[in-house]
């Protein structure tokens, strides 16, 4: 291992000058800065409050949170919309401990992201000796990421940001956890040394090419289709293979249903889409082409009911191996990177190639119709209070005519009527609670999307899920985010209607009567609007859209209007013994 130099070994420069120095400090900021990371999200404190001020002074974008979750979901979100692992950076102890649930968050939705947490020393903590916020980060981070690393040594600080980086984009994406002790920030070196020992790290995702075979096994099960469905997973969408991945779904003519990330990488109004048929074309369709899409509890992994009884074949194209027969057996699996992947496919196709057959895809557009015939007029309502349908009636126009905006959602009912009702147009605009269903990722996205991308971001979060990050709206009025928040209230978890019998404590799933959300933002300097009505609603959403200041507006929603877990009910066990 390459020792830390410290001052004392320097050698003298050839005219007796003092040699340049650096140390932990600006190592590791000019390790992140050679890779082209340069916003960093997180939350000061000892070891690591002076190294936020000079990475900021170095030209890095240093977004301060309130709480570390927060500012971990963000840097998760920020992997996904970019390809570069997001770096999230906490103090020891708890601070890494709030971070960490994102941290495994973004593995489990296969986002590249880096954890940096400060550290106590390694001799005190190692014999239990009681230092200040003393962990064994390491030992606790292995299990819940993708790879894990500690630097002890300044000279060694390059590799382990080269590692980090490597291990977060190849293959899978996911989290990576990187500890960096207190000792190694003060470490000095000499400068030369420093720079020769950073590491610019090439092709760090290297194209991973389908074998030729894969491909055409792939090609002859799905021509032998005949009700071929095509789902595209966020897997695809963070790919960035998106002209390639139209051009595939064009030319198969095959239906295709997009996962919830996955809307807009085809319009949801595309005439092949099959979002608004979902139940038919899961449970008739005889071949499924999955495309970073995992056959996990979104997909009811890939069997039962919501499959129906006719056999099914399926094809699968990921970059990860272990994932072929996770739930199933996949009789074509195609493992590679989905651009390598789905442009091979294009290839394979040749210039001629049948369409799906029409009356599969005339059955499947009537279902479509059919359900979005059904759900117009709940759309068009100007009930008050209001219903999740009647103001998202309002919220899918915003979008609609502002489709490059970016849609965070969040919720029970709020997070499925969303997804089914506001229709996206392009890719990586809709981000949400992802594989986990986790709350609390709403406003970590917003920051993220925010300063990522410059455009504007509309939420749309349930009230209970907006209180698991609500304090960082200071966040955003501090950053001046273009952030427009519609917070569902309807009183409660689910619903706000619950009433415990028994004594005078509340229902668990029930919040105060009339909250007002929207003085929060008032609190911190943004707009803030108390919406009763879909016309006020859609004056209030326009006009934050339009002016960029950050806004909060508290939408009441009629407590009765949701369902327990939304359209996930039936995962919710329910006792027979109940006494009351
Ligand atoms: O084909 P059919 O006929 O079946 O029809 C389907 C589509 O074809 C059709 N459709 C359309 N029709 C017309 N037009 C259009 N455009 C259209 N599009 C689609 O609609 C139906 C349904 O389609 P969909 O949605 O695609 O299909 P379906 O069957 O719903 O899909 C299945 C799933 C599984 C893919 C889908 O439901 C899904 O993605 N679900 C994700 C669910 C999820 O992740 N939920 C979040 C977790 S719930 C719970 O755990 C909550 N908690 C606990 C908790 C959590 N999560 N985290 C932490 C850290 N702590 C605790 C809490 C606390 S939720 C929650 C708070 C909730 O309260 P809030 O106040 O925040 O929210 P409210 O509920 O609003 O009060
Ligand atoms: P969804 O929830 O939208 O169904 P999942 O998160 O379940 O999506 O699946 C995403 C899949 O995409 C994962 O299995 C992951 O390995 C895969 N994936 C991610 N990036 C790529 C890529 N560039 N090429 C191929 N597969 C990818
Ligand atoms: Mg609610």
């Amino acid at each position: 291992m390459a020792q830390a130099t410290t001052l004392n070994e320097q050698p003298k420069t050839a005219g007796g000058d003092e040699p340049e120095l650096t140390d932990g400090f600006h190592l590791v900021i000019d390790a992140l800065k050679l890779n082209g990371l340069t916003t960093i999200y997180g939350v000061p404190g000892i070891p690591i409050t002076d190294f936020g001020r000079m990475a900021q002074a170095e030209g890095i974008r240093v977004l301060s949170f309130r709480h570390e979750q927060n500012a971990g979901y963000a840097a998760a979100i920020a992997g996904f919309l970019t390809k570069k692992p997001g770096i999230c950076l906490t103090v020891s102890a708890p601070g890494f401990l709030n971070g960490l649930t994102a941290l495994a968050h973004a593995t489990t939705n296969c986002y590249p992201m880096i954890l940096i947490s400060g550290s106590s020393e390694r001799e005190v903590v190692d014999l239990q000796q009681g230092d200040y916020e003393e962990m064994d980060q390491l030992a606790i981070a292995k299990s819940l990421c993708k790879a894990a690393f500690r630097v002890l040594h300044a000279a060694d600080i390059g590799i382990g940001v080269a590692r980090a980086i490597r291990a977060s984009v190849s293959g899978r994406p996911g989290g990576v956890y990187l500890d960096l002790p207190a000792k190694l920030f003060g470490q000095v070196m000499n400068a030369e040394a420093g720079r020769k020992s950073l590491v610019k790290v090439i092709d760090a995702a290297p194209a991973q090419i389908p074998a030729p075979s894969a491909i055409a096994r792939a090609l002859d099960v799905l021509k032998s289709a005949k009700r071929p469905l095509i789902i595209l997973g966020k897997g695809a969408a963070y790919a960035q293979a998106d002209e390639a991945i139209k051009a595939l779904v064009e030319k198969s003519g095959v239906p295709f249903l997009p996962m919830s990330m996955a809307k807009g990488l085809l319009p949801d109004t595309h005439p092949q889409c099959a979002g608004a048929a979902r139940s038919t074309v899961l449970k008739d369709s005889d071949v499924v082409m999955l495309i970073g899409a995992r056959l996990n509890w979104l997909l009811s992994h890939g069997k039962g009911k919501a499959w129906g009884d006719a056999p099914k074949k399926f094809i699968q194209i990921d970059i990860e191996p272990k994932e072929m027969d996770s739930n199933v057996e996949i009789v074509a699996p195609v493992v590679g990177d989905i651009g390598s992947c789905v442009a091979a496919l294009l290839d394979g196709m040749g210039a001629k190639w049948n369409a799906a057959p029409a009356d599969w895809t005339g059955t499947v557009a009537a279902k479509r119709e059919e359900n979005v015939a059904k759900m117009a007029p709940r759309l068009m309502n100007n009930n008050n209070p209001m219903d999740y349908h009647g103001a998202l009636g309002v919220l899918r126009t915003v979008i609609k005519e502002r489709p490059d905006a970016i849609l965070v959602n969040e919720g029970a009912n709020t997070l499925d009527l969303t997804r089914g009702v506001i229709d996206m147009y392009k890719p990586r605009k809709r981000l949400d609670v992802g594989t986990w269903g986790v709350m609390g990722i709403g406003m970590g996205q917003c920051i993220a999307a925010a300063v990522e991308t410059g455009k504007p971001v509309l939420a749309i979060e349930g009230d209970s899920a907006f209180g698991f990050s609500g304090m960082e709206v200071e966040t955003i009025c501090r950053y001046e985010l273009p952030v427009c928040i519609v917070v569902f209230n309807n009183d409660g978890i689910y619903r706000g209607t619950d009433v415990n019998a028994v004594s005078k404590d509340p229902a668990p799933t029930v919040f105060v009567k009339g909250a007002r959300y929207d003085k929060m933002m008032e609190a911190f300097g943004g707009v803030g609007v108390n919406a009763t009505t879909p016309d006020e609603l859609k004056r209030a959403v326009n006009a934050a859209m339009d002016s960029g200041r950050p806004t909060l507006i508290n939408a009441v929603l009629d407590p009765a209007a949701g369902s327990e877990s939304g359209r996930i009910g039936n995962l919710n066990p329910q006792s027979v013994l109940k006494k009351k």
